[in-house]
């Protein structure tokens, strides 16, 4: 009955069925009761009404029993609560930012990635940072969900125990493309995800392969297209050719031929130059260094 996709997922969905096992116990019976005594207590039958005092048995009885099955269900929530909010100490430490709109995990080596990678019955700490707004990182298949909030820090953990890809989603409503925050989590044998692990290190790719990578794993894709198509922002298709209408943050008008400066300019501080007709919503970025940036601006150059 219940899945076993993470260490948590028993938990949950037992605590869930027992909820709504008591719930649906309490429907029904009410229900059929109320019926009950509306045909045996109708007023044809029972034209004066019977005045019933108290019963002492009866409040007891029914202030008891409540009281016990909301604490069993309290019991059972806090339990897997309590579970959740205590990671073990050599859980593998993965950094996950969520931006409008994307998510990247950065690993302890350095890597970056647009799809969390996991290896199969290890514990995984999610430490949560938010570039912009409040999102949150919800993988239904684990029963896991956690706030990222700007300015804070959260974290979340838990052990892939079955080999699959599973959805991760943002489950907090963030803005127009809130419904494509959508990435994966992949689950692999420990020895495939070694492999994973060390293999094509970020530094190592060049050129415009390593621009495109570089705004992937950026999440740069959830706004951008490279197909002509608007998303939410300018599309890259052409991008290095146009010449764009922009608003500066002084309120001017002007018109700027987009060159290897105003791509640098638009990343490092983007509500200095905001393209007419599109709204101030992406996240500055300083992490770049030279040569990324440069490899950026070699891939945006093949996308005519
Ligand atoms: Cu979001």
């Amino acid at each position: 009955m219940f899945s076993n996709a993470s260490n948590f997922t028993n938990d949950v969905d037992l605590t869930f069925a027992i909820i709504i096992g008591i719930s649906l116990f309490f429907l029904i019976g009410l229900t059929f009761l109320m019926i009950y005594f509306m045909i045996k207590y109708n007023h044809k039958k029972n034209p004066v009404a019977t005045d019933i005092p108290g019963h002492m048995g009866l409040e007891i009885l029914w202030t008891v029993i409540p009281t016990i099955l909301v604490l069993v269900m309290f019991y059972y929530g806090w339990a897997g609560y309590t579970k959740m909010r205590t990671a073990p100490k050599d859980a593998i430490q993965i950094k996950a930012t969520g931006r409008m709109w994307s998510w990247t995990f950065e690993y302890e080596n350095g890597r970056v990635t647009d799809t969390l990678v996991i290896p199969l019955n290890k514990a995984v700490k999610l430490n949560l940072f938010s570039n912009d707004v409040i999102h949150s990182l919800y993988i239904p298949a684990f029963r896991v969900k956690e706030d990222l909030v700007p300015g804070d820090s959260n974290w979340m953990w838990f052990i892939g125990q079955q080999i699959g890809s599973y959805n991760i989603l943002c489950a907090e409503y963030c803005g127009d493309r809130h419904s494509y925050m959508i990435s994966k989590v992949d689950v692999l044998f420990p020895e495939e995800y070694e492999k994973w692990y060390k293999s094509t290190p970020k530094k190592a790719l060049y050129g415009a392969d390593a621009g495109q990578n570089l705004l992937k794993s950026n999440g740069c894709f959830g706004c951008h297209s490279v197909d002509g198509k608007v998303i939410a922002a300018p599309s890259f298709k052409g991008i290095m050719t146009r010449i764009s209408e922009v608003k500066t943050d002084k309120g001017e008008e002007a018109f700027i031929k987009v060159d290897n400066a105003y791509i640098i300019r638009s990343i490092e501080d983007p509500n200095k130059e905001v393209v007419e007709g599109f709204g101030k919503i992406m996240p500055a970025n300083n992490n770049l260094t030279e040569k990324e940036l440069e490899q950026i601006i070699d891939y945006l150059k093949t996308l005519k």
